[in-house]
Parts: C-alpha cells; sequence; structure tokens
C-alpha cells in the first residue's frame, strides 16, 4: 500500500498578511510543491509515500529534502551542485494570496531525467502519482515522466495524474496536447472543469455543476483513463469510473486560503483508493482533506492527520 510521487517542490517565501515585497520585508521561508504536498499528504494519513525530484545543492535543497522528511516521505532528490533549488514567493492581499511568482527556470528539477528513477521504486509501489506541472519545466522532466510512466504499466502500478495546468508556466496551446496525451495514459485522472475542457479542447467552463463535470469526465474517459474526478470546489467532486458516475456533495468550510486544496484532495482520494474504498468513499475522502487544507493558511500546512480527517468526515480512511 505505497505511492511513489515525483515532481518540483520550491523554497516557498511569503510576504506578512498584508504586505508586498518591498526594501525591509521580512519572507518567512517555507517549501510548496504539489507532488510532495500529496506525499505529505499520504504520509499524515498513514499511506507510506515516496517522493523523487532534485534539489540544489544549497541552503534551499536542504530544507526543502529536511521539511519533506520530516513529515515521514521517504525522499530520494539528488541534490545537484550545477543548479539552484527552484523559488517561489508568494504575495499576499487582506491576510489571502494573491500573487505567486515562481523562480524556476533553469531550477534543479527542471533537470530531472530518466536516470533519477531507481524502476523497483516504481514497480513496487501501488500507485504512482504526477502531476502535468513536470510536463511544463522542460524536455527532460517530460521526458521523464513519459518513462516513469512506462515503467509503472509495465509493473502493473496504478498511474495517477493531476492536470495541475499553470498559466504562469506555458500558453494553453501547448499545455492541452501535452496534458491530453499523459491523461490519456493514466488509470485516475484529476482535473478542473477548466483544466477538462482544455483538454477537451473546448470553450472554458463558465459556470460549473455536477452535470457539467459528469459531462467532461465522460468526454474524457473516452480518451483513455478508467476513472475521471473532476474536482469542482466549492460544490464538491463527481467522478466517472467504468459506467458508474459518483457524485459527492462539498464538506462546507470557511475558506483562508484554498491553495494545496486540490493536492488534499489527490492525497485523501488516493489514500482511499490504495485502501480498497470504493469510488464515493474515495471522493469524500477527497473533499474532506480538501476542505481541511482551506482552512489554514499555507500550501500544505493544514494537510489532514488521519484523526483529522474523520472529525471532517466519517468514512473509515486507511485500515
Ligand atoms: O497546489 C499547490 C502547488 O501548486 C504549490 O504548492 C506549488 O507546485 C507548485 C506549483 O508549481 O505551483
Amino acid at each position: 500500500m505505497t505511492v511513489v510521487t515525483l515532481g518540483e517542490t520550491m523554497a516557498l517565501l511569503s510576504t506578512p498578511a498584508w504586505g508586498r515585497v518591498t526594501g525591509g520585508s521580512a519572507l518567512p521561508v517555507g517549501i510548496g510543491g504539489a507532488e510532495s504536498n500529496v506525499a505529505i499528504g499520504l504520509a499524515r494519513l498513514g499511506v507510506p509515500s515516496t517522493w523523487i525530484s532534485r534539489v540544489g545543492d544549497d541552503a534551499f535543497g536542504a530544507l526543502v529534502t529536511r521539511e519533506v522528511r520530516a513529515e515521514g516521505v521517504r525522499v530520494l532528490a539528488e541534490r545537484d551542485p550545477e543548479a539552484p533549488t527552484g523559488l517561489m514567493v508568494k504575495e499576499m492581499r487582506g491576510g489571502k494570496p494573491w500573487r505567486v511568482r515562481y523562480y524556476r527556470r533553469g531550477s534543479a528539477a527542471s533537470r530531472l531525467s530518466p536516470s533519477d528513477i531507481e524502476p523497483s521504486v516504481v514497480a513496487e509501489a501501488d500507485v504512482l502519482h504526477v502531476s502535468g506541472i513536470t510536463a511544463a519545466l522542460g524536455p527532460g522532466p517530460r521526458e521523464t515522466l513519459d518513462h516513469v510512466i512506462g515503467l509503472a504499466r509495465a509493473a502493473g502500478t496504478r498511474v495517477s495524474f493531476d492536470v495541475n495546468y499553470r498559466a504562469t508556466l506555458w500558453p494553453p496551446a501547448e499545455a492541452g496536447p501535452v496534458l491530453a496525451r499523459l491523461a490519456a495514459a493514466a488509470d485516475v485522472v484529476f482535473a478542473g472543469p477548466e483544466e477538462a475542457a482544455l483538454l477537451l479542447g473546448r470553450e472554458p467552463v463558465r459556470e460549473p455543476s455536477f452535470g457539467r463535470g459528469e459531462d467532461l469526465a465522460r468526454e474524457l474517459a473516452k480518451t483513455g483513463p478508467g476513472t475521471v474526478v473532476v474536482k469542482l470546489g466549492a460544490l464538491g467532486s463527481v467522478a466517472l469510473h467504468g459506467d458508474e458516475v459518483h457524485r459527492a456533495e462539498a464538506v462546507p468550510v470557511t475558506v483562508v486560503d484554498p491553495v494545496g486544496a486540490g493536492d488534499a484532495f489527490v492525497a485523501g482520494y488516493l489514500s482511499g483508493l490504495v485502501s480498497g474504498a470504493d469510488v464515493r468513499q474515495c471522493l469524500r475522502l477527497g473533499n474532506a482533506a480538501g476542505a481541511a487544507v482551506c482552512r489554514v493558511p499555507g500550501d500544505w500546512e493544514g494537510l489532514p492527520t488521519r484523526d483529522e480527517l474523520r472529525a471532517e468526515e466519517p468514512v473509515e480512511v486507511v485500515r
């Protein structure tokens, strides 16, 4: 019952709640990265997880690996002496994240290559989880994604793919076909309605609804994946699994910081998947984990433990 993830984690500098980046600003340093967020979420829920990456041989790289490891995740991250750890700067307005800037071009993780992957780590896992962010980092990471998915398929390891389209990293016309190809190769795909529309070459979704989510899931499923999950934010989530449709209402929450809710959703969902829970239970676990992260500032700090998740949603988690 293990999950392996792959992707870039950056050092994260945040301004104070009402601050901006200016002379004399104090910017506390933390970390953030979609795939390590998922690995941390799984570890907190009792699911053994591994995170594969590259970091710079610098203080930020040491911070990133130390933080992820301290959460109980097995870290397999090469320290690259020739490239820095990526950096992300989050500016806050009115206490909420307002703008995120990346400083990650040429980062250590943008030099990921197939040789960073130990095949047995993928073969021994139950699930490989990857995301579209890695595909946006450059040709090496893109090749690494194809390689790792190939290893998983050959070994019978299920492939989970979160579309995670990041508009600041690449334009939709370039991203759409790449992300659609990756989604088609996965067993489980997670997408927001906008992302699903991007993959299908459809117009952006104006008003998300369960019906619209279901339609998008049906269309995406025709491209290959056995399960398509559409995350509908404050509404909840809907999944198409074979011929079955499952819907789960969101857990009501006062949102402090929504960043990271998608990663939390994936962690909750996968914790159910590896435990043999049915699809609706997986959705409920995902919704509950997403709600927990929204209550707390930070990309991953609010990821729930098993007890915290049970308090949100009385579904049995990891067996
Ligand atoms: O989902 C939250 C992540 O997006 C964040 O932690 C950082 O991986 C990140 C990214 O590239 O935006």
